[in-house]
């Protein structure tokens, strides 16, 4: 890897964007190698939960600009050069966005698309593609608009300025605020929490969440039901259940 540094803490994968020299721009290279790990992480058993995270500086400042500046519609077309991180979206096991500095433009995009964001203090988000004369390309104008409501996304898409983590919190994109220097510490024991929970009701958790943002009331309600119901064929709501009764901690076998 050339572009990332990918570590495991325990049943927790560490994904850190690692291009210093141009505060982890997004090229082509970075979006293969990122998600070429999620999928690994994905596929491994020991692993639980993932975190994603830049450097203090940056989590990422958007797309290559270098590397798309000459690029051509043909080439975008017929290339889909964004299309490898549509599979972010088949990780079945949950991802933590861990965000210091600046999340802009496509890296703004990618703390989006991942399931929730616990941010440093300094963190700055934004989407200011339009001040390049372009605009979000992997799904920014849907999630930021799901994720802070109509008003402030055409602000932040129109306008292209930066808020800053509080307001960023207020308005629903940041589920955590944390001083700079505990925001890895913060979001890895987040995702040791969650990876030692049973693994199965943990992905069923995920997908009916983002249910939600893909179907009807009545549908997602629908679709939690056959979960909720599935969840009881798993190995890990008998345990934790009888370890509730008993008055015990649970070992989930994470299978
Ligand atoms: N692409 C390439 N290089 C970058 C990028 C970028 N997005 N951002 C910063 N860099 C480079 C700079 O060119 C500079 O390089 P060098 O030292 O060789 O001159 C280095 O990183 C440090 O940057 P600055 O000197 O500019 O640092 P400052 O602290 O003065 O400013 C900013 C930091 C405000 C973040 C500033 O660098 C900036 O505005 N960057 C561009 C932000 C931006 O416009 N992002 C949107 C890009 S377009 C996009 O994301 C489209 C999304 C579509 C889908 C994405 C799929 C991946």
């Amino acid at each position: 890897m050339q572009t990332i540094l990918v570590e495991r803490r325990e049943r927790v994968g560490i994904i850190t964007l690692h291009r210093p020299k141009s505060l982890n721009a997004l090229n082509r290279q970075l979006a293969r190698e990122v998600i070429e790990t999620l999928k690994a992480f994905n596929a491994d058993d020991n692993i639980g939960a993932i975190v994603i995270t830049g450097s203090a500086r940056a989590f990422a400042a958007g797309a290559d600009i270098e590397e798309m500046a000459n690029l051509s519609y043909a080439e975008f077309y017929c290339d889909d050069i964004f299309a490898p991180w549509d599979a972010l979206r088949l990780i079945s096991k949950p991802i933590i966005a861990a965000v210091g500095g600046y999340a802009l433009g496509g890296g703004c995009e990618l703390a989006l698309m991942c399931d929730f964001i616990i941010a440093a203090e300094d963190a700055q988000f934004g989407q200011p593609e339009i001040k390049l004369g372009i605009l979000p390309g992997i799904g920014g104008s849907q999630r930021l608009t799901n994720a802070v409501g109509k008003a402030l996304a055409m602000d932040l898409i129109l306008t292209g300025r930066t808020i800053d983590v509080h307001e960023a919190k207020a308005a629903g994109l940041v589920a955590r605020v944390v001083p700079s220097k505990e925001l890895l510490q913060t979001a890895l024991e987040a995702a040791h929490t969650i990876a030692g929970y049973n693994s199965p009701a943990v992905r069923m958790a995920k997908e009916a969440v983002n249910v939600a943002f893909e179907t009807s009331l009545n549908e997602g309600i629908r679709h939690e039901r056959r979960l909720f119901q599935a969840a009881f064929a798993t190995e890990g709501q008998k345990e934790g259940m009888h370890a509730f009764i008993a008055k015990r901690a649970p070992v989930f076998r994470h299978r």
